[in-house]
């Protein structure tokens, strides 16, 4: 009976494509590499000006809808309050967007950036350390977060003001597709956006793990093995498992919430026994920059890199694009989150938030973690980009760590909370796959269809580790996001499209400016006056008789 729920279709097309990549890949690990590398290298080479296209685009679209009459409206009834707060709402929206991989490249970006500066820069120049310690702000800044916020638009809107709950993107796009939803292009359109995720959880599931296993290498001295990096994914998968099947719901928030302070310590740390006044005079320096560049950053291609006599850097093939890509596919699923945590809010407060709460939660990671490094590496205490390319970037975040004051006990926290966020992942990712899949979701996904979901979830990553270099974990957020940008310009037209049908028919539409009208305030006094008189006057008349 519980088969009749599953979308079989959208179920096994996401499987197919998911095993069509997967299973060649790890077969053939060789000709795949090369394979993957050449697609790498064609869509950035071909494609990348559409991501960084798409990635302003979207940035200039979510502050036009801001300012529009668009952005006036309330997410559900006039009289419904705000549901959180606006400090347990940034924090549940950064727990949401983010997961263990801030902990990776917030320590390590920068060691890239150093020896691979933008702009033709000379590598470990003075020039170099500004730019390193910027541009992964930059990379989880503003634009970053529009990305993920856009999805969150007709989602929002569809479920508070015309409360109709959305768990599928292919009804989001329903006010532009109409009907075609329902024939073959909608299953399309939801095997895209799960191909997507699988693809953006497996950059960040293959990029964790190894840390992970660093982490535990530290603490045990085991020794770091494919087995053991299969074993952390296994039990990252069974931490969420056994919260799901032992009905133990509330366990995974618990966990998540444990990690947000576990988080804040860590930083706390890190900034009170570390270089505070660096910490704190580079982080401010970079804003600056970033601000100041902002444009050129946000379009710089080299499109001379082909030309004789001009150097390539392949800069930003390795990094912004990747990044537009790796946030695109992740963004359908946090717009769910993101609209599910809004009610109450007006869009304008929706959009204006996620880009500054969540940049300022970026500002934090990358300032305090990325500066500590660049610290050890300019003061010579600790020579952190020699390491990284003698013994990889994961062993090198862990090195890291164990230049802190009782470091034994801070590599254990980090690999805990890396941990955590890992099964977090799992959690949230898997209960969006199997919502999906499912005609109808009552409270819960079908246990079996979460669980199967949540294993699935694993193999991408296993084979990306199995075969991979970063080059190869990027590619699979680069390829998988291709169809996503389409579905992002979908979701963009239906909201747009959608909200003004409804603004141009409710007549009485007034957007919330304050409007003062002296003579009308004036009016308005002297009616009062007269009706308290007439009160009085009434009054005397009660207390005579
Ligand atoms: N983004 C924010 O933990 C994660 O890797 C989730 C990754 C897209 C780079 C999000």
């Amino acid at each position: 009976m519980n088969k009749n729920l599953i979308d079989w279709p959208t179920f096994l097309g996401a499987l197919f494509l998911l095993l069509a990549v997967s299973i060649p890949l790890a077969v053939f690990p060789e000709a795949g590499t090369e394979i993957v590398n050449m697609a790498n290298d064609f869509m950035t080479g071909n494609f990348g000006v559409m991501y960084l296209i798409f990635g302003l685009a979207a940035f200039a679209f979510l502050i036009y809808v801001a300012f529009s009459k668009n952005g006036h409206i309330k997410l559900g009834d006039q009289d419904t309050d705000k549901e959180f707060g606006t400090i347990s709402w940034a924090a549940m929206l950064f727990a949401a967007g983010i997961g263990s991989s801030i902990l990776y490249w917030g320590m390590i970006e920068w060691a890239y950036y150093y020896q691979g500066p933008p702009f033709g820069i000379e590598g470990e120049s003075q020039e170099a350390v500004d730019w390193s310690a910027s541009y992964g702000i930059f990379h989880w800044g503003p634009i970053a977060w529009s990305i993920y916020t856009l999805p969150a638009l007709p989602i929002a809107y569809f479920y508070y003001v015309r409360k109709k709950p959305v768990l599928k993107i292919s009804e989001a796009v329903r006010p532009v597709l109409g009907r075609l939803v329902d024939t073959p292009l909608g299953t399309v359109v939801d095997v895209l956006f799960m191909f997507g995720l699988m693809g953006g959880a497996g950059t960040t599931l293959a990029l964790g793990t190894p840390m992970i296993a660093e982490g535990v290498h530290d603490i045990t001295g085991l020794p770091v093995t494919l087995l053991m990096k299969t074993v952390i994914m296994i039990i990252c998968t069974s931490i969420f498992a056994v919260s799901a099947y032992s009905g133990l719901r509330r366990g995974i928030k618990v966990l998540s919430d444990i990690n947000l302070w576990l988080a804040i310590f860590v930083l706390a740390f890190m900034f009170l026994f570390g270089p505070t006044l660096f910490i704190s005079e580079t982080t401010f320096t970079s804003l600056g920059l970033i601000l100041d560049n902002f444009f050129k950053m946000a379009t710089w291609l080299e499109p001379f890199a082909n030309v004789e006599g001009f150097t390539e850097t392949e800069f930003p093939e390795a990094w912004t694009v990747f990044y537009w890509a790796w946030w695109l596919v992740y963004a359908p699923f946090v717009g769910l989150f993101v609209a599910r945590i809004s009610r109450g809010r007006t869009i304008q407060e929706m959009v204006f938030g996620t880009m500054l709460y969540g940049t300022l939660g970026s500002v934090l990671f990358f300032g305090i973690m990325g500066n500590f490094g660049i610290h050890l590496q300019l003061t010579g205490s600790f020579d952190v980009v020699g390491f990284m390319n003698e013994n990889g970037a994961p062993a090198a975040i862990i090195a890291i760590l164990n230049q802190l004051p009782m470091s034994g006990i801070m590599v254990t926290v980090f690999t805990v909370l890396a941990t955590i966020f890992l099964a977090t992942t799992f959690d949230s990712s898997s209960y969006i796959l199997s919502a999906v899949v499912q005609k109808e979701v009552k409270s819960e996904p079908l246990r079996w269809n979460r669980l199967f979901w949540a294993f699935t979830l694993c193999l991408m990553p296993l084979v990306l580790m199995f075969i991979g270099d970063l080059e190869t974990l990027q590619t699979a957020s680069i390829v998988a996001g291709f169809p996503v940008l389409f579905i992002m310009g979908l979701l963009a037209w239906s909201f747009i499209k959608a909200s003004n049908e409804d603004i141009r028919a409710s007549k009485d539409y007034e957007p919330p400016t304050i409007h003062i009208d002296r003579r009308d305030i004036l009016k308005r006094m002297r009616k009062r006056k007269k009706k308290r008189s007439a009160l009085e006057a009434l009054e005397d008349r009660n207390v005579d008789d």
